[in-house]
């Protein structure tokens, strides 16, 4: 493809002027100064919106005890943390807390029809090799990771440390005790000498700050409460009610399919379209299984995320082979060879950009083959770039738009209006439905307290939301200065990569390994100097550079902090290191390969 940025290229079946011109326009619609404050916080706003509807609370003892290590969270994050300390450290002493009732994190909450995991099932579900598990298809269901989360827990002999439906309300350094004091909603009273917080990066519901929504006359829930009660357990219930789903991210576009087979009536809210790529789900075939050799599981998550980071592409061998790797070698490929001068570097990035439009405006016809009603259809178009949003798969979401009793209420970028009695409004328009149910998502780049719902305070008296009131800023994405033994699983300044649990389990390899240091060097505790910290915020923030640029120009969403990402951010983009997971892993790696563990403070 032939890059002219500014004028019209003959070889092009599209005007990149106009459409650069049109994503900036589709851009302007939606960005906010409010950025991500347009948000309520549930707990303040609308408390008991995250109450459990899942499993009943049982009552227990309150607890007092010593214990080596306390890992926060028993989701993805929380059990391969918990796995390297008892298999490959041999700390048998830990205890596990989380709010949920059983393990499972994100997969035990958001049980909303339809959910499955976008990333391959045999890369994503963890610790398959060891539990001689392989997933019944390519993506699985929620039912079968939840399924699997509690394989995996009981395996490690997990259950009998962990302490569920337990909020923490406080985590304290002692000094005088060189630990973490913990005490939980339940009247716990835990010390610790290390904690790991795997608390999850998307867990808290956020619901948009829609004028009358605390006055609405229906029902009302979160995608990552699903009410059963109401819907019934296949949704019989809603044969007789008008059902608004507001949002049209990834829970929605999985959640929307089921509703318009059984509700009598649904309205999908629509602020910003989602790209919606092809899914081509299948089951696991037994030939499949037969040949998996011992290391497949760690040999394919690499083998993808070198797709996924384009550091492998189209020629090379493909384990996965999906839409994620494919989409990648179109978008990548044109970033082949390294750019050693201004010029090379911009002529890339025009090349990049022209491969984009391309990639969208597929992604566009798609909507047009699948979608009867070509006004629907044009409502339904996303026009930003492919990274802007996250991309989703889907086949049956578009497909919906053609049934009778589904409607689509475009809001022109401005998100609902209002409600009102029992009507959502949108431009002067009532629209009156017995239930609305909130798919809008979670809340990214607020402070650390009022997500995970508790404060930490440190060794100098600091909270961490104070320390982070500017951004993140930790050492390896993973130890904080001021606040010692304490280890981040699976969120934060970590390398950028599209499957979660291989950040998980790298991070819990090095935490594993710094514990392990630490008894071999006969010291208990471990805290990065405020220079060593200060050093690794540097190299996150030379690698911003290009990726915050991209995100500047994207639509607003919670990858770029509502269309405000910022240097060395909180937010999912801007808060991690855009170097890649590879060359993250690499730094860390190296560090640990030194061994001097530079850049700690031990005693
Ligand atoms: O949440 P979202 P999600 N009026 O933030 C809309 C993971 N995940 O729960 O796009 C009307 O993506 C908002 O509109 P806009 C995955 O990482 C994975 O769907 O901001 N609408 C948007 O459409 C995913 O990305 C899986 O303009 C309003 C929606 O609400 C992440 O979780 C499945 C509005 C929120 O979408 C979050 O996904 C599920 C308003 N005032 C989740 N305010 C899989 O693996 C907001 N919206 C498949």
């Amino acid at each position: 493809m032939n890059s002219n940025a500014g004028s019209v290229d003959s070889s092009l079946d599209f005007d990149p002027v106009v459409l650069r011109r049109k994503y900036e326009e589709e851009r302007n619609k939606r960005i906010r100064p409010d950025g991500i404050g347009q948000y309520l916080d549930i707990d303040r706003d609308f408390p008991g919106f995250d109450s459990d509807p899942f499993m009943d609370v049982e009552a227990r003892d309150a607890i007092r005890e010593s214990v080596d290590v306390l890992i926060v969270g028993a989701g993805i994050g929380g059990l391969l943390a918990a796995s390297k300390l008892v298999n490959v450290v041999g700390v048998d002493n830990i205890r596990l807390i989380d709010r949920a009732g059983d393990f499972g994190g994100t997969w035990y909450w958001n049980r909303y029809p339809g959910a499955r995991c976008d990333v391959e099932s045999y890369i994503y579900m963890p610790l398959l090799e060891e539990t001689g598990y392989i997933p019944r298809e390519k993506y699985s269901t929620q039912e079968e990771i939840l399924e699997h989360c509690a394989r995996v827990g009981d395996m490690l002999g997990l259950r009998r440390r962990s302490l569920f439906h337990t909020t923490i309300d406080r985590l304290q350094w002692r000094a005088d005790e060189g630990g973490w004091q913990v005490v939980t909603d339940r009247d716990d009273d835990l010390h610790a000498r290390y904690v790991v917080l795997a608390t999850g990066p998307l867990d808290k519901a956020k619901l948009p700050g829609i004028p009358g929504m605390e006055n609405f006359d229906g029902h009302v829930f979160h995608t990552n409460r699903w009410d059963y009660d109401y819907t019934g357990a296949r949704l019989e219930k809603l044969t007789d009610k008008r059902v608004a789903v507001i949002g049209t991210g990834a829970s929605a576009i999985q959640c929307v399919p089921r509703l318009a087979e059984s509700a009598k009536e649904l309205l999908v809210f629509q602020r910003t379209p989602a790209v919606i790529n092809p899914r081509d789900n299948a089951p696991t075939t037994p030939v499949f299984a037969g040949q998996l050799a011992p290391g497949w599981q760690s040999s394919r998550m690499e083998n993808y995320t070198a797709h996924v980071l384009g550091i492998l592409g189209e020629g090379d061998e493909d384990f996965v082979d999906d839409g994620w790797t494919h989409a990648c070698h179109k978008l990548f490929s044109v970033y082949g060879s390294e750019a050693s001068t201004v010029e090379e570097d911009s002529a890339a990035q025009e090349e990049a950009e022209l491969t984009d439009f391309a990639v969208m405006n597929e992604v566009r016809r798609r909507i047009d083959k699948l979608v009867t009603d070509p006004a629907t259809a044009d409502l339904l178009k996303p026009w930003y770039r492919f990274f802007c949003k996250r991309p989703l798969f889907s086949d049956d979401y578009l497909p919906s738009f053609n049934k009778s009793n589904v409607r689509l209420i475009d809001t022109g970028g401005a998100g609902v209006d209002e409600i009102c009695g029992d009507a959502v409004k949108v431009s002067g328009v009532s629209y009156g439905v017995d239930c609305i149910i909130f798919a809008t998502g979670f809340e990214v780049g607020t402070d650390f307290a009022q997500r995970v719902g508790f404060e930490i305070t440190g060794s100098r008296g600091e909270t961490l939301s104070e320390h982070w009131r500017n951004g993140y800023r930790t050492m390896h994405g993973i130890q904080v200065h001021g606040f010692p033994n304490l280890f981040f699983v699976g969120s934060g300044q970590v390398g950028f990569t599209l499957n979660y649990p291989e950040m998980a389990d790298k991070q819990a390899i090095h935490v594993a390994w710094l514990i392990e240091a630490a008894r071999k060097r006969g010291v208990t505790l471990l805290e990065p100097s405020a220079s060593a910290e200060q050093e690794y915020l540097q190299v996150v923030i030379d690698a911003a550079e290009a990726s915050l640029e991209f995100q500047a120009q994207c639509t607003p969403s919670y990858l770029n902090s509502e269309g405000q990402p910022k240097k060395g951010g909180k937010g999912i983009i801007d808060g991690q290191y855009a170097g890649g997971i590879v060359e993250w892993w690499r730094i860390l790696s190296e560090w640990r390969e030194q061994g001097d563990l530079n850049g700690l403070t031990l005693r």
